[in-house]
């Protein structure tokens, strides 16, 4: 904007219009209010404020549009000007840890938990494979309660069978009517697992008679 009198007073209107993304309150707060442009001066300033969340979003726009009390005496431009809120956020899945290692037999434990706030509820199945037994196969999350960490129970299964070390994993599969959560890839916990069956070779006693010398 510039004035063009010797004295203005200027209208601030804050707008969040159609194409706006960001939701007045929830968002931002919205403010309007008068602004004195003394003579001499150039410019002058209002704040805007941006509310946190912990949702992951796309950036935000709001429209700040400003108009005058007096047209004749000072003309706007560039108006409305576009205020860009950026997202700070970013969805995930936490694992804490995110391996163990175990022998055929152990039990281990580790935290569950959210990156960021859905906005509906987040449905977790883990599966694993036969090597391996994983208590709950399901984990839901909810917009109150995604930061909170449930805890898994996994155990290395204990066979008769001698085999090589090997690595397992549990798989974390989402579902949601949540769209950043609805499209993340499956998350795995690795499990090495280390055998504890030892192979066992017997042999037995055998009695044998002499070799009989042949008569000649
Ligand atoms: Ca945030
Ligand atoms: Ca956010
Ligand atoms: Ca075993
Ligand atoms: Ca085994």
């Amino acid at each position: 904007m510039y004035r063009s009198g010797a004295r203005s007073s200027l209208n601030i209107v804050l707008l969040a219009a159609l194409e706006t993304s960001a939701a007045q309150d929830a968002d931002f707060i919205a403010v309007s209010g008068r602004l004195s442009l003394p003579a001499g001066s150039t410019g002058t300033s209002f704040a805007v404020r941006v509310v946190g969340d912990m949702i992951d979003e796309a950036d935000q726009t709001v429209l700040l549009t400003l108009t005058t009390s007096t047209p004749a005496d000072a003309q706007v431009i560039n108006s409305p000007a576009i205020l860009t809120i950026q997202d700070n956020d970013e969805a995930g899945l936490n694992l804490s840890p995110d391996a163990a290692p175990l022998i055929e037999g152990e039990t281990a434990t580790y935290q569950v938990s959210l990156n960021s706030e859905p906005i509906a509820p987040v449905i977790i199945t883990l599966s694993a494979d036969s090597q391996i037994m994983v208590v709950p196969s399901t984990l839901v999350f909810t917009p109150s309660t995604w930061a909170v960490s449930q805890t898994v129970l996994i155990t290395a299964l204990d066979d008769n069978v001698v085999e090589l070390p090997v690595v397992s994993t549990v798989a974390h599969t989402l579902t949601s009517d949540d769209p950043v959560y609805k499209a993340w890839p499956s998350d795995t916990f690795q499990v090495s697992i280390r055998d504890n069956d030892v192979a066992v070779l017997s042999i037995d006693d055998v009695i044998l008679p002499e070799a009989t010398a042949a008569a000649t």
